[in-house]
């Protein structure tokens, strides 16, 4: 289960993970015949790189450990995807995947933090995982405490105003133990963002509130995890990674089409992303 240490070797074999997280979020989809496919396609390698990469502080056996890192999944309908990274990580039996969103399952539609151990919030109305992470962050500083924060957020859901009340807090703390990961794959629900609220300049806009931003291919696993493990972007500065993504990425009917935002895959449908993913089956 673990990656890897050297650079090409570790960037294949988290690609591999984040195809296998990729087909695993596509079976629940299909199972529950509900959920939101293009979102958990897009944030796959970003989850992949930080669970289980080594860049998070985390320990699966001591969920609630005090020092660890806390990470926020802001754009909480990307669950499914989510789910089966803490799987993959240890949090839980993989088999309890197959459970996502029955009846009393603690896998519902969005996370819950009282439900699932590695959840740190609960999330699902965009918007809140900004300003809860941007709270833990200055918790840790009041604190003197060294674990960190990470939040990963939609484009889309950047256009709720509480995310620049929360991006004025940090830079006015100087929250440099604060990274926000947007998965920039420039869809939202139903659309375009650029055709819906347009989001350019975006890395201008969080540079304006203070942050010190970067731009990756949010599906080089290797860009990815060069770039996070070496935060803060600044010292004395809260970091924005600006992650480039394709919603739907990995799989061609899927790939750049708002309809897949919350699409469901067909029987069909599984077994050409599998092919086309590379894995045989997620469990
Ligand atoms: C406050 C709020 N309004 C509306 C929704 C319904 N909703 C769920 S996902 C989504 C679009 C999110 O787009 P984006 O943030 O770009 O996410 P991604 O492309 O990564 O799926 C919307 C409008 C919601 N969950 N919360
Ligand atoms: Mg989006």
């Amino acid at each position: 289960m673990e990656a890897p240490r050297e650079g090409l070797e570790r960037a294949a074999w988290l690609k591999q993970r984040a195809n296998w997280i990729r087909l695993s979020a596509m079976t629940m989809n299909h199972h529950a015949q509900l959920g939101h496919t293009g979102g958990d396609l897009s944030s796959a390698d970003v989850l992949a790189v930080l669970f289980l990469g080594g860049i998070l502080q985390v320990d699966p056996s001591g969920p609630r450990w005090p020092q660890r890192d806390r990470f926020i999944l802001s754009k909480g309908h990307g669950a499914a995807a989510y789910y089966s990274t803490l799987a993959a990580r240890g949090f839980f039996p993989v088999e309890q995947l197959k459970t996502y969103m029955d009846p009393l399952s603690m896998l519902n539609g969005h996370p819950d933090r009282n439900k699932l151990p590695g959840v740190e919030a609960n999330t699902g109305p965009l918007g809140h995982g900004l300003p809860i992470a941007v709270g833990a962050a200055l918790a840790a500083r009041m604190r003197k405490e060294q674990w960190r924060v990470f939040v990963l957020t939609g484009d889309g859901e950047l256009q709720e105003g509480s995310n620049w009340e929360a991006a004025m807090t940090a830079q006015h703390y100087g929250l440099d133990n604060l990274t926000v990961i947007v998965d920039r794959n420039r869809i939202q629900q139903g659309d375009f963002t650029e055709n819906t609220i347009r989001m350019e300049p975006l890395a201008e806009r969080f540079r304006a509130f203070g942050f010190a931003v970067d731009e990756v291919d949010g599906h080089s696993t290797e860009a990815l995890y060069d770039r996070l493990s070496q935060l803060p972007v600044e010292a004395g500065k809260p970091s924005c990674i600006l992650a480039h993504t394709v919603k739907g990425k990995g799989v061609s009917f899927a790939e750049n089409q708002p309809a897949w935002h919350h699409g469901v895959p067909s029987k069909e449908q599984l077994v050409t992303a599998a092919r086309e993913l590379g894995v045989e089956v997620a469990w």
